[in-house]
């Protein structure tokens, strides 16, 4: 009887901290999250989090107090696959909204609690929306979504269902964002393409000779105030560029 306790005390001790590990791993969202564009975290403190599926539903996840098991807190019909989903301040009132789109060219804006709609296009409005963010342009205080879709860059309001601007010229972009990457208080629009647009005046400021990569992100790798443009390319190599300077900053 005492080895036997011995023995699963022993057990007990070894294999606490791999079961800690395993639980890290497979039931924290964080990494699940990360890794899919149609997924954002709501809220850390409860591990809440949405993702959208391929039939066109919308899954809000959260940690019951009591178990401690992930569970289905709400979900709603999109009706198409979804493609997209940001978390975003997109009305000018200071709270977050979700930002949807769909594989049909739907986009959604929808009330984060609840997941009602705010606004959404009609059917048929777009056929493809190729990547979007969600920022204000021209610093009025109220923000945009800005798109590659139907092949032209479009900004719509964020608080309502109106176009704001649609390109003459073609883009064929599969990742945007906006952010100041040269310093000069005033956004761009940086597309994974290579153009670099002036968020305001919407005019093409540069474009890099190669693309950005398949996907890019925008922040502060050196410390000096300044974004950079950080991008992964086809197989997996890291393009890192100057915004200022117009040209990758090491090589
Ligand atoms: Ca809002
Ligand atoms: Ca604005
Ligand atoms: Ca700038
Ligand atoms: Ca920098």
């Amino acid at each position: 009887m005492k080895r036997f306790l011995l023995i699963t005390t022993l057990l007990a001790l070894i294999a606490l901290p791999a079961a800690a590990q395993r639980w890290v791993n497979i039931s924290y969202p964080w990494s699940f999250v990360e890794h899919h564009k149609a997924a954002e975290m709501l809220d850390d403190t409860k591990d809440s989090f949405i993702y959208g599926t391929e039939r066109g539903n919308l899954i809000v996840m959260e940690r019951d107090r009591m178990t401690g098991r992930l569970q289905v807190s709400k979900q709603r019909e999109v009706w198409a696959p979804v493609k997209e989903i940001h978390l975003a301040e997109a009305t000018g009132d200071t709270r977050n909204e979700l930002v949807v789109s769909t594989r049909r060219g739907d986009l959604f804006v929808l009330e984060s609690g609840n997941l009602a709609d705010l606004w959404r296009t009609p059917e048929g409005y777009f056929t493809n929306i190729n990547c979007f963010t969600v920022g204000d342009t021209d610093g009025d205080g109220q923000p945009e979504i800005i798109l590659i879709a139907d092949d032209k860059l479009v900004i719509m309001a964020g608080g309502e269902e109106t176009e704001l601007y649609r390109s003459s010229e073609d883009f064929n972009a599969t990742d945007i964002a906006m952010a100041d990457v040269d310093g000069d208080e005033q956004d761009e629009i940086v597309l994974n393409t290579g153009e670099v647009i002036d968020a305001k005046f919407r005019q093409i400021e540069w474009v890099h000779d190669d693309p950005f990569g398949d996907v890019f992100d925008l922040f502060d790798i050196d410390g000096d105030g300044i974004v950079e443009i950080v991008g992964v390319g086809p197989s997996g190599e890291v393009l890192i560029l100057d915004g200022d300077e117009q040209r990758v900053k090491w090589e």
